[in-house]
Formats: C-alpha cells, sequence, structure tokens
C-alpha cells in the first residue's frame, strides 16, 4: 500500500486539511507567515505564482507529530516528513551549516527509526553570491558531501534525490522524505551524474541523485524525481527560456524512461513543481508541459533562483505507476 499521497491545494483547504489525523506534511508557498508550531506545516518561502499555493502529504494511517532537536516531523510507520530551518550568522558560514543542519536532519531520521532520506529539499537566499571567491551554492555542495560522507551514504549509489534553490528569506531551510528501507537510485542517460560533473562546476560535486524509485507495493511505485534542468552531459543548453524547458521535458521523459525499467506498470508524472526566474512566462510554459504530459497533470509554479546563474527554469516532481489513471495518449 503506499503511505501516503501528495497533491496541490489553495491555502483556504490547505488549513483544513490539519484537522485530519493523517496529514504528514502542509507545505505552504509565498511569503512566509509567523513561524508555525504545528510540526507538519513547512513554509517555502518562494512567491508562486497563480493557481495552487500549498502541497499536501496525506498519509494512509494516522500520523504521530513532534519535534526532536529543532527537527520538525511527521511519521506514519511507513515515511517520514521532516523538517529544520537554520539561522545564517554570516554569509560566509554556509558550508559549516549546511554540515550542522545535515548532521540534524540525519540525527533525527535514523532516531525515528527511518535511517533512509529518499528525498531531500534544500532551500537558502543567494545562492548565485559570490563569497570568498566561491558561490554560496558552491559552499553548499561542499557542506552537503562533507555530511553525507560522515552519514556514510553511498556516495554515488544511494543519494537521495534532492533539489537545492535560491530563496529571498533568511534561513537555511531543509525539509526531506525518509523511509526505513532505501530506494533505487536512478540517473539519467541524458545527463553526467550530478556526482561526476567535472571541476568546473565547483570544487565539490554535487551530491545528489537524478531520481529515487520506491516500490512500496505490487504495481505501487513513488518516483521521487530532483530538481531536473535544461542540463545535456553537464553543460546548461539553450539561452532562451521555452528552449529550455524543450530540453527539461526531455530530460525529464529520458528519467522516468530509465525508471520504467524498474517498474511493473508505467510511471506518469502525478504533479510537477516548476521554478522558474522572472524572465520566464508561466502562461507559455503552462501551455508547454501540457503538451508534454498531458493537461491534467497538476502543475505548481514558483519564483525562485536556479543554482547556476545561466538556469531559467527547474522541474521536479513525483510520477507514479497508479494504474487507476487513465490517461490519453498525448502527441509529443
Ligand atoms: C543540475 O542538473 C541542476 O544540488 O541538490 C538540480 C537538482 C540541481 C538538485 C542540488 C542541483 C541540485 O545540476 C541543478
Amino acid at each position: 500500500m503506499t503511505p501516503f499521497t501528495i497533491l496541490y491545494c489553495d491555502a483556504a483547504s490547505a488549513d483544513a486539511w490539519l484537522n485530519d489525523d493523517r496529514l504528514l506534511a502542509l507545505l505552504h508557498f509565498g511569503s512566509p507567515t509567523a513561524s508555525p508550531t504545528d510540526p507538519r506545516i513547512c513554509a517555502v518561502p518562494l512567491p508562486e505564482l497563480g493557481g495552487a499555493t500549498a502541497e499536501v502529504w496525506l498519509g494512509a494511517q494516522p500520523a504521530r507529530t513532534g519535534v526532536l532537536d529543532g527537527v520538525h516531523y511527521a511519521d506514519n510507520g511507513a515515511v517520514l516528513f521532516l523538517h529544520l530551518r537554520l539561522d545564517e550568522s554570516a554569509p560566509d558560514a554556509l558550508r559549516s551549516l549546511t554540515v550542522a543542519a545535515y548532521q540534524r536532519l540525519f540525527a533525527a531520521a535514523r532516531a525515528l527509526g527511518y535511517p533512509h532520506p529518499l528525498r531531500i529539499w534544500n532551500y537558502f537566499p543567494a545562492i548565485n553570491q559570490e563569497v570568498d571567491g566561491l558561490e554560496r551554492y558552491r559552499a553548499f555542495c561542499v557542506g552537503r558531501h562533507a555530511a553525507l560522507g560522515a552519514e556514510q551514504v553511498e556516495l554515488e549509489t544511494r543519494l537521495p534525490a534532492a533539489s537545492a534553490i535560491g530563496t529571498c528569506e533568511p534561513g537555511l531551510r531543509l525539509y526531506a522524505l525518509a523511509a526505513r528501507e532505501p530506494g533505487w537510485q536512478i540517473e539519467n542517460p541524458r545527463q553526467v551524474s550530478a556526482f561526476h560533473y567535472p571541476v568546473r562546476y565547483g570544487p565539490q560535486s554535487p551530491s545528489f541523485s537524478r531520481a529515487i524509485l520506491k516500490h512500496w507495493g505490487e504495481r505501487d511505485d513513488h518516483l521521487y524525481i530532483s530538481g531536473t534542468a535544461s542540463v545535456v552531459g553537464h553543460a546548461s543548453q539553450h539561452l532562451d527560456p521555452m528552449a529550455q524547458l524543450d530540453e527539461t521535458l526531455l530530460n525529464l521523459e529520458a528519467l522516468i524512461a530509465q525508471a520504467n525499467q524498474r517498474t511493473s506498470a508505467p510511471l506518469h508524472p502525478a504533479l510537477l513543481r516548476v521554478y522558474v526566474r522572472p524572465n520566464l512566462d508561466p502562461v507559455l510554459a503552462r501551455a508547454r508541459i501540457a503538451r508534454a504530459f498531458g493537461s491534467d497533470t497538476p502543475l505548481l509554479f514558483l519564483r525562485a533562483d536556479i543554482c547556476r546563474r545561466e538556469l531559467l527554469i527547474e522541474i521536479e516532481g513525483l510520477a507514479t505507476s497508479v494504474t487507476t489513471h487513465h490517461r490519453r495518449n498525448h502527441a509529443p
């Protein structure tokens, strides 16, 4: 059985979910309000661009919630949602702060009985800013690699899927999905694995997998798709935002096809989150994505900074093999 499902909703219905004891996570986008005390609520401070404003993780069973060493969590026996926010004392301390954040996240996940983070989201401000000659995203990558190594994560075969996104709000924010057993790491045949990027992209290559496939039961697979952009091989492609989007869609299709080699039923995108820089028109992008994956695919658009300066769009999401979905064939 699928231990949880994910859906998008508007702000009004989002709060109604708080009355449901199966709720694992309520991700609030937009400008952050008062610090939420309910451990299931996690603020993601990125402006949303119309449509859904919240994401709901709904479990199959009632959830237990709590806070452990500053890590907020909810779990239901099969999956754990956890998040934390750390203040940055100084802009040049991001590397060591990242190490500290990962240590606390992993320690909490282990203590709660879910030692395998499947998917980690990373948010922090000024992601493209250089401090002491090193871009902050690259400093983050150094810290993350050190932390994952210290946790003895198999650095090429057991890497969590991830996104690393620039916000306009202070603080390093991490949230994650963890499980009792690991998933399968999936790499993209069109792309060099991020952990093998050459040194020109930073002193330490980014430690993430392109996706994690989790087999929750017979014909019940989840593919947690990392942030995917217009990168072929290891190089960014295209200056035009719509050309970047088309390349990104090809990457997503290739990644899902790769994962399908390990599933008994084909995967389809269940929902997609689209991060765009200001110069990209979400209306045009929406139409293009609908053409690729069907107009019934839920989309959530957020204004954000992407971790390479030249990248204008990045798409992440969940693909599922739920066979009750009847989908028409989409024209290419
Ligand atoms: C890329 O393909 C685009 O460092 O966690 C995408 C997803 C990207 C996750 C990360 C970076 C990360 O390299 C950037």
